[in-house]
């Protein structure tokens, strides 16, 4: 089983490089976020509390997230293993996931950590902004939040995947191309 955790800041291409990480393992894609709007837009209760939280730029709480994914993995055991795009995103999300992957004797097998500028950040989601309708991409005060959230209490996980010797950087500036090279040669290491 192979189980990649997709690290990065804010538009560090997560979600960009997931694709080609699916294909290329055959793995499971759990995207905390796409499975929060996907409830946003059912207008579920769940997402009228995560839009709240999201459109400020501010993290959705743990215990909402954590059941979220603790349900996804419930309902899927086969397939190579799960890239998770996201998530973890807190040091109690973190142990959360372990908990839940040591159940199934499965662990994290690395966390691949997407290094790039803020100005590029920004730029970036500001693009997306324009054609996403997304409203957390459309103001640079939430954008600013939503980075600075990330050094604040997601950075930190850094450490907690360094002292278990799965923590990989990677360069995430360049082409899409460029980028997915570099992470599925580092993946293709384990
Ligand atoms: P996410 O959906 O995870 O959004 P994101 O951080 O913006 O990254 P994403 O993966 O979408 O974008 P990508 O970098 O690929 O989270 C949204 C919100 O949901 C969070 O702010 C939070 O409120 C909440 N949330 C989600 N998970 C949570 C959790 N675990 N706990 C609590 N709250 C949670 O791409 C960005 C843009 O850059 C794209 O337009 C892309 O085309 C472009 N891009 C990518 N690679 C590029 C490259 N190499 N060059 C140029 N542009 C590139």
């Amino acid at each position: 089983m192979l189980n990649i955790v997709l690290f990065g800041p804010p538009g560090a291409g997560k979600g960009t490089q997931a694709n080609f990480l699916i294909e290329k393992f055959n793995l499971i894609h759990l995207s905390t976020g796409d499975l929060l709007r996907s409830q946003i837009a059912a207008e579920t209760e769940l997402g009228l509390v995560a839009k709240g939280y999201i459109d400020k730029g501010f993290l959705v709480p743990d215990s909402i997230v954590i059941e979220m994914i603790k349900s996804k993995l419930q309902g899927n055991s086969d397939g190579n293993g799960y890239i998770f795009d996201g998530f973890p995103r807190t040091v109690a999300q973190a142990q959360a996931l372990d908990e839940l992957l040591n159940d199934n004797e499965t662990p994290v097998s690395g966390m691949f950590c997407l290094l790039v500028e803020k100005e590029e950040l920004i730029n970036r989601l500001l693009t997306r902004g324009k054609t996403s309708g997304r409203p957390d991409d459309q103001d640079v005060s939430v954008i600013e939040n939503r980075i600075k959230i990330y050094h604040e209490k997601t950075a930190p996980l850094r450490d907690y995947y360094a002292a278990q010797n799965k923590y990989y950087k990677i360069n995430g500036t360049g082409s899409v191309e460029e980028i997915a090279q570099r992470l599925c040669n580092t993946v293709s290491t384990l």
